[in-house]
């Protein structure tokens, strides 16, 4: 082993968790690295910059709470923030917290190993440097690892591919060339309408229609945000008091969008006022959607009357049109005029359930019907969402164990933040914890508060580790699965990246908290307030 640096934490990710985390674990006296695997800060918003990457949830709520200065000099220039708006925020808060010097860049971890006589964890990266620390966190995010699918061929191609995930920092000019795009889920939807501006002809490659919503996205009103920032303190505790941790209608989380009525006892009158008044939004207004199959497949239909009259084509209509799962399984899309971009005469889809694609070749894409020509191809197929990171970093804790066969059976961890086996191991906004079905950066600060907290308390007591007990964590993990028992989320005809069923192998296992994050959050303070129950500390 070469030289060793040592530090207090090592926290593996410099996305909006491990800035979070440095900010603080400085604030708290604790000396930190982030190590990252890109040449930039920002994760997701470092990675994801294809044309129209833009997040679902308001710029006002989907930013840091940590810091008052931070949060009233920041100024946002739109309703929902734009990746290259989250950009330049993220390298603020790098530059303002002057943390850089904290931070190495293009640094891929390849093993972290918890060496339990030292009580420290080291962690090896790929350009062989090693470091030494009391406290791993984990702050890899939770889509970050991208899917690759295998298609026939796909080197052959004589064109240029390229993957919405790992887009170029100097773009990609598509002025006149035929663009194909393969994946219509949040990526497909969002660089479509983009990639058609320009590109001379744009196929659309899709294997499942999405439910996507209009996010009527546009300039954030100054007076909005001027009386926001004079109570953002009370929006911020409003945050962690609600399911999805954003006050927002119009965001992803549909259990907020429903108001005090059900569809099955509505009359056809009412569902045909709500079209004519609601538009889309018609769709998600029902109580009952969410745990009545029959009741969700009403609000489909409302939605599919929108898809019709929306796309001029009627067989196109047809195929983009959700059908065989309910609304509510996956996670909601927002686009910036996704079904409108189909009337362009120079945009065509093509429908992989009637007609496959049989593989790649010089030319482009062949399908059962023939040849699509191709320049350039987008792969927007998603990601190993939510273990695919921590998986792919050869963790091992007591005894030698490894990650991969502590969680051979799926991802088990105590309130998805820590794992039986793997002391002072922490996983922010891990399986397990509510995560991804709430707005993020909340989930961020929560856990990265806790972590902090905890680990200053166990240096205050004298403490070296802590874990979960095993029964403690089979306990939580037997309640994420009830929690999400009975709702659209599991549905049997439910294929979503939220059960790991878009990637091959990977057990059909709910991985987020169901619960709500306000509920969330109670227990994990109720928990902490009890001595850090259900955890054993040495
Ligand atoms: P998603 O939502 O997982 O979407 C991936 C898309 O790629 C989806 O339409 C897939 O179809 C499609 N896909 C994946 N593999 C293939 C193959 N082999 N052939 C054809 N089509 C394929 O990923 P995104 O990046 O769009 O969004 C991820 C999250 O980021 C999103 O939910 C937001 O939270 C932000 P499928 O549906 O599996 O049939």
């Amino acid at each position: 082993m070469g030289d060793v640096r040592e530090r207090d934490v090592v926290v593996v990710g410099a996305g909006m968790a491990g800035l979070c985390a440095l900010v603080q674990l400085r604030e708290a006296g604790l000396t930190a690295v982030a190590l990252e695997r890109g040449d930039g800060v920002g994760g997701t918003w470092f990675w994801n910059r294809y044309p129209g990457a833009r997040c679902d949830v308001p710029s006002l709520e989907y930013s840091f709470g940590f810091s008052e200065e931070l949060q009233q000099e920041w100024e946002w220039s739109e309703v929902f923030p734009g990746q290259v708006e989250l950009e330049r925020y993220l390298n603020h808060v790098a530059d303002r917290f002057d943390i850089r010097r904290d931070i190495q860049l293009s640094t891929s971890v390849v093993s972290a190993t918890f060496d339990e006589g030292a009580a420290r964890w080291t962690v090896a990266t790929e350009n062989g440097d090693y470091w030494r620390a009391r406290h791993l966190i984990m702050a890899t995010g939770g889509l970050s690892e991208p899917l690759r699918p295998n298609f026939p061929g796909l080197e052959d191609f004589g064109g240029r591919v390229v993957r919405t995930s790992e887009w170029p920092r100097e773009g990609i000019d598509v002025s006149g060339l035929r663009v194909g795009v393969i994946g219509t889920g949040s990526s497909g939807i969002q660089c479509v309408p983009e990639l058609a501006r320009d590109a001379g002809a744009l196929t659309v490659f899709q294997r499942t229609a999405t439910y996507t919503w209009p996010s009527y996205n546009g300039p954030l009103d100054p007076e909005v945000q001027r009386e926001t920032k004079l109570t953002y303190s009370d929006l911020r505790k409003a945050q962690r008091e609600l399911p999805g941790g954003t006050t927002s209608l119009t965001g992803a989380i549909i259990i907020q969008m429903a108001e005090d009525k059900a569809i099955l006892t509505s009359t056809e009158g009412q569902r045909s006022e709500a079209l004519e008044k609601l538009g889309w939004g018609a769709s998600r207004v029902w109580t009952d959607t969410i745990r009545n199959r029959d009741a969700n497949e009403m609000a489909c239909d409302l939605y599919r009357e929108m898809v019709k009259r929306t796309v001029d084509d009627p067989v196109t209509a047809e195929a983009l049109s959700p059908k065989d799962f309910p609304i509510g399984c996956k996670r909601p899309v927002i686009d910036s005029g996704w079904f409108e971009t189909f009337n362009q005469s120079h945009v065509s889809l093509v429908d992989l359930r009637s007609d496959p694609i049989i593989g790649f070749e010089t030319e482009g894409i062949r399908t059962e019907s023939g040849l699509v020509s191709l320049d350039v191809v987008v792969l927007a197929t998603g990601f190993d969402a939510m273990t695919g990171a921590l998986l792919r970093i050869d963790i091992r804790g007591r005894d030698g164990i490894s990650l991969i066969d502590a969680w051979s059976n799926g991802p088990a961890s105590y309130l998805g933040l820590q794992v039986a086996g793997f002391p002072n191991l922490y996983t922010v906004t891990g399986p397990g914890s509510p995560s991804v079905l709430a707005n993020m950066v909340v989930g961020i600060e929560h856990h990265i508060e806790w972590i902090i907290q905890c680990i200053t308390d166990l240096d205050s007591q004298g403490m070296q580790t802590i874990e979960p007990k095993q029964e403690a964590q089979d306990e939580w993990v037997k309640h994420v699965r009830e929690v999400a028992e009975g709702t659209m989320f599991t549905d049997d005809s439910c294929n979503s990246w939220y059960l790991g069923v878009n990637v091959p192998g990977k057990e059909r296992i709910f991985l987020p908290y169901a619960g709500g994050i306000n509920n969330y959050i109670a227990k994990v303070d109720a928990i902490t307030a009890a001595g850090y129950e259900g955890f054993t500390l040495t």
